[in-house]
């Protein structure tokens, strides 16, 4: 089988060569990567092109937007590993996770946050969330959120979702929860990002909250 690591970027010339570079020291057997462009401004897709990742320059804008554009132009059994390109997300754990899929079609990155990883209202977001999450949905998600995650094309498919933005996360576990896809989640640690960060924690955190009850 076939596995792509999909890195989704808006303006991460600090970061991109960093996580490629990453990607590949892991040697996975039969994987490419596939870095999906939201029309960045700055030299991302030229150092992304420069690293021999294959580049797909999405239609619009948003992470979601992206994210499905990109999955969908793969065969169904291909393996998704999902991961941002600001250099936050250890790899250590994705060739396990890679391992898990057969078994659990959605393998989420359960983040261990470094000091000064994260600020203290996106933390305070994150819990809020995920208590919800939990109550809502009577099953322990430790990390709604997080943008490390490995699944199968099909999976990802079978779940139509709908998401343009940063709340294409909420969407994916969601759906897998309301639909019985089955969930496990795998530590990693998340380290201070390089470059900026595209996320407004109150218009983001809003547009989660309303994806989050809409799924209800
Ligand atoms: N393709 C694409 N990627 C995006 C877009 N906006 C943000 N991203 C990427 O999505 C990932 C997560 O964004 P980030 O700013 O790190 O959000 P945070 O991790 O929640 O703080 C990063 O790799 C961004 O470059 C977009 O419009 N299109
Ligand atoms: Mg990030």
């Amino acid at each position: 089988m076939k596995v792509v690591f999909i890195i989704p970027t808006l303006n991460e010339d600090k970061g991109i060569a960093k996580v490629i570079d990453h990607c590949r020291s892991l040697n996975i057997r039969n994987s490419s990567i596939l870095v999906v462009d939201g029309n960045s401004s700055d030299r991302t897709v030229n150092i992304a092109r420069q690293k021999n990742a294959r580049v797909l320059i999405q239609k619009g804008r948003g992470k979601g937007a992206g994210l499905r554009q990109a999955v969908n132009s793969l065969k169904d059994q291909d393996i998704v590993v999902m991961v941002d390109a600001d250099g936050t997300y250890s790899l250590d754990n994705v060739s396990k996770m890679i391992s898990f899929v057969e078994e659990n079609n959605l393998v989420l990155g359960n983040r261990i946050f470094d000091k000064n990883s994260i600020t203290l209202l996106n933390r305070f977001g994150n819990c809020i969330f995920n208590l919800l999450a939990t109550i809502l949905y009577k099953k322990q998600i430790h990390d709604l959120l997080t943008g490390l995650r490995v699944f199968k094309a099909k999976t990802f498919k079978s779940l139509k979702l709908e998401s343009n933005g940063f709340d294409i996360e909420a969407e994916m576990t969601l759906k897998a929860l309301k639909q019985g896809v089955k969930i496990i989640e795998v530590p990693c640690k998340y380290k201070k990002r390089l470059g900026e960060t595209k996320l407004n924690p109150l218009k983001d955190g809003f547009l989660i909250l309303k994806r989050l009850l809409s799924i209800l």
